[in-house]
């Protein structure tokens, strides 16, 4: 019996989405994604077997409720793909530098950039109105719910002054492990090619670089508020930001 398509379920913005999705992509798997808005996304993912946390891969084989869980499902499926490296150091290092983006970059750029979104109305129903993957009844739905979901998502993530101010020093710190490493001139985080290093670190850092290239799903940076905007471009000017705007520009077919 043929293999039924994989579903991919995402808050179509989301980052940690978007790893998942590029991942795929660049593996040429044919997969359908169920896409939503925040808040939209928990009956879904309940319907699809999880708990609420996006992404979710269901596979003929079973559910994937981790981005790392699905990059290293495609790896298994499309191992010529080198997407953790081509040798046993290689993927060690792909894979300490995976949880480090994962832990370190992903949690934080996210927190940083619903800090300056959830500050601007405007801004915040743009973002959801330019969801055009979701269901059209949740963005109409969403104009209503703006200051429900406002408060839910302050309250969920704890996004506070104080707590930006924490994440900013994160990114800072990881940029600077990043640039560190680009310091020798690679291309590459490890190895010759992109790995999952890399694709983690392009995707978890755009809401700190709000790539040109983000398919629609973020804002550009000139509609973002002017301190934010002039954030950003301090970010793309560094090296680890190049490198993931690089990316994205170079490596990101598809979106
Ligand atoms: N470690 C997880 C993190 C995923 C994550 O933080 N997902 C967020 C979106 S960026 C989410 O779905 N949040 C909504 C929720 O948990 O209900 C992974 O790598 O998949």
């Amino acid at each position: 019996m043929p293999m039924p398509i994989p579903t991919l379920v995402t808050i179509s913005f989301s980052h940690f989405c978007e790893k998942a999705r590029w991942a795929l992509d660049r593996a040429s798997i044919e997969y359908r994604e169920s896409a939503h808005l925040p808040l939209f996304h928990v009956p879904a993912v309940r319907r699809a077997g999880g708990k609420h946390g996006t992404p979710l891969l269901v596979t003929g084989e079973g559910v994937l409720r981790d981005s790392s869980d699905i990059l290293a499902w495609i790896d298994r499926r499309r191992p010529e793909l080198g997407l953790f490296g081509k040798t046993p150091e290689e993927r060690a290092e792909v894979l300490r530098l995976e949880e480090l983006f994962d832990v370190q970059l992903g949690p934080h750029t996210r927190r940083w950039a619903y800090f300056q979104l959830l500050a601007d109305r405007r801004l915040l129903r743009q973002l959801f109105a330019a969801q055009t993957s979701a269901p059209r009844y949740q963005r109409s739905t969403m104009t209503v719910l703006l200051p429900l979901v406002r408060v839910a998502i302050r309250r969920s993530m704890k996004i506070d002054a104080a707590g930006a101010a924490r994440s900013f020093a994160k990114i800072e710190q990881v940029f600077a492990q990043v640039g560190a490493l680009l310091s020798d001139g690679r291309k590459f985080l490890v190895g010759d090619s992109l790995t999952a290093a890399d694709l983690t670190f392009a995707a978890l850092a755009a809401p700190a670089v709000f790539p040109d290239d983000s398919g629609g799903r973020l804002p550009r940076l000139e509609e973002l508020p002017p301190a934010a905007a002039a954030q950003v471009r301090a970010w793309r000017a560094h090296p680890a930001g190049e490198h993931a705007e690089r990316l994205v520009r170079e490596h990101r077919g598809g979106l």
